[in-house]
């Protein structure tokens, strides 16, 4: 399965991609395929899939529609791969992947279990020194991190963690064995994505599921249904447009968003464009599909909150747990999407915790202790969330020119060019870093690792050794992202896009909320100037260069 190396000593290749998602198959793919360069590639899973390889909790699936969450570098892929749901479940994605590992040969690159540990570039060489858990040294030219944007856990320690006598479980490292919760007392902490589709899948099964929530979410129902088989008709008769009506919109979800303002409606027109939106189910589809300003417009966001609250006391029997589920803070987090999850609450066997009133204390031997409370339970599920965006590269030891490292450079904050470079880091490249657009990732995935592409083919043919962003190119992408988040509503509320969620890390801006379509323009603007104006070629200006 992987070519391990054998040797001693270093290995040179032209470039390592790190990662086996959907961004990382992808950069394998162009890079050999596009640019015809050899390509060692390392996860630290046991195979491809990316989040979909970790994240195996019961309940796991996409709340994005399918349609538009895949890939679209091949028609024949699009065509040929029949999913079966609107929002499909992880093991279907999981089968994607390894679909496509095998359909273009990927898996013989990678090097799997393998942990990289550092990333140094060696000035004189001009290379990037690639060091594994395993003690192997590889050489690079070209570097590809696509380490994900939600991969790190985050595993907060509860006192007395050590003296529970169940089952501690994460749920995105969740195990490959089944684990048997039937009849068993539940325990979850967390009610983001994951907790939300863990608690709707588990309270039916469970003897008694008891959720431990700090924050509660605005959550619309997801609707699964089979695919609509004429919408997949309709994107292969027009492929290419459905595709470029995608990246040219805001979000890249694949489903036409409204270009009305709720403020510019009265609020009987708010009203029912909302319900018609949640009789329709999905998150984003909720944000982005009956109005354009429910991230940026107060009276937008009370419209859309007021039409989920009334949903909520309607679902959920008893007043006081209603209440409870109900957020007091606005709608500006990631949107959620689930079935069942509030009509879980109606079951006797389901009790809801609130532990901002009372914390929890301690883990104890039978459950855990909440308030003066001991909640006895069998399994106790972590679905704690992130070290989103940043998390997972600031695990790896980076170094790039004079000795700065990535630990440094970040301390404060990410600073990164277009989600995709990071200045003083030459031929080093990332997909869905900091400062990526707020999309819809597989999409964003791959139109980043063609930008890259492009970006290292420029470095070949202008027979440069290296390539990277100027700290003015950089600095102007910060401020073009921090004015498009400050334009939005969504650094108002604490979560894993602003950092909040993680004790420590900078809670700072981490996105540009500016949309797909304007990225799109951005990216195509470097590609119009040749990669002149924004970027180092041999860590001089690029214009010097090339004159
Ligand atoms: P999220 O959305 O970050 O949710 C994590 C949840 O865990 C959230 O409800 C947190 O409450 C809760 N949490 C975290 N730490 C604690 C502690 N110490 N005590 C109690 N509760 C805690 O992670 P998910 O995995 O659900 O989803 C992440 C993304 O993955 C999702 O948005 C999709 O894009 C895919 P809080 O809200 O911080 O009060």
């Amino acid at each position: 399965m992987s070519n391990v190396a054998t040797r001693p000593d270093v290995i040179e290749v032209d470039s390592v991609v790190i990662g086996g998602g959907f961004a990382g198959l992808y950069s394998v793919h162009a890079l050999r395929d596009n640019l015809g360069l050899t390509v060692q590639a390392f996860d630290n899973a046991g195979d491809v899939g990316g989040t979909w390889y970790w994240n195996r909790y019961p309940g796991a699936r996409s709340d994005t529609e399918v349609n538009a969450y895949c890939y679209f570098f091949d028609k024949e892929l699009y065509n040929e791969w029949k999913w079966s749901e609107r929002y499909p479940r992880q093991t279907e994605i999981l089968a994607y992947l390894g679909h496509v590992a095998d359909r273009y040969d990927l898996r013989n690159h990678y090097q799997f279990n393998t942990q990289i540990e550092s990333l140094v570039f060696d000035e004189k060489a001009e290379r990037w020194r690639v060091t594994t858990d395993k003690g192997q040294q590889f050489s690079a030219r070209f570097l590809v991190e696509a380490v994900g944007l939600l991969s790190a856990t985050n595993v907060p320690e509860f006192p007395g963690q050590e003296k529970f006598g169940g089952e501690i479980y994460h749920s995105a490292r969740w195990p490959h064995e089944p684990v048997d919760l039937v009849g068993k007392r539940v325990g979850i902490i967390g009610t983001g994505s994951s907790g939300i589709q863990l608690v709707s899948e588990i309270s039916p099964i469970a003897e008694h599921l008891t959720v431990f929530q700090r924050t509660a979410q605005w959550v619309v129902p997801s609707r699964h249904r089979p695919i609509d088989p004429g919408l997949l008709e309709s994107i292969r008769e027009n492929y290419d447009g459905y595709h470029h009506d995608l990246l040219y919109s805001t979000t890249a979800f694949g489903f036409t968003e409204s270009n009305v303002s709720a403020e510019s409606v009265d609020e009987a027109t708010r009203h029912e464009a909302f319900e018609k939106v949640y009789d329709d189910g999905g998150g984003f589809q909720y944000m982005f599909k009956a109005f354009n300003d429910v991230g940026t417009s107060l009276v937008a966001n009370k419209a859309a909150t007021d039409v989920i609250g009334k949903h909520i006391r309607e679902t959920v029997r008893d007043p006081i747990v209603a209440e409870l589920l109900v957020p007091t803070d606005l709608y500006a987090k990631r949107p959620l999407c689930c079935d069942g999850y509030f009509e879980a609450y109606n079951l006797p066997t389901t009790t809801l915790v609130d532990v901002k009133k009372t914390p929890i204390v301690e883990f104890t031997e039978k459950g855990i202790r909440a308030g003066d409370t001991e909640y006895e339970l069998d399994v106790i599920v972590l679905a704690t969330g992130f070290d989103a965006v940043s998390g997972n590269q600031l695990r790896i030891f980076q170094q790039g020119r004079n000795g700065l490292t990535l630990q440094d450079k970040w301390r404060d904050r990410t600073h990164a060019y277009m989600g995709t470079m990071t200045a003083d880091f030459p031929n080093m490249y990332m997909v869905y870093g900091p400062m990526s657009p707020f999309t819809n990732q597989p999409p964003v995935h791959e139109a980043q690792v063609n930008f890259i592409t492009d970006a290292i083919r420029h470095t070949i043919d202008s027979g440069a050794a290296t390539l990277e962003p100027s700290q003015k190119a950089e600095e102007d992408w910060m401020e073009l992202s921090d004015s498009t988040a400050a334009a939005t509503l969504f650094p108002k509320v604490n979560s894993w896009i602003n950092g909040a969620n993680i004790p420590g890390k900078p809670v700072r801006n981490y996105f540009f909320m500016g949309g797909m379509a304007a990225y799109m323009d951005h990216m195509k603007a470097d590609r119009d100037t040749e990669f002149g104006e924004r970027f180092l070629l041999d860590g001089q200006p690029a214009e010097r260069v090339n004159a």
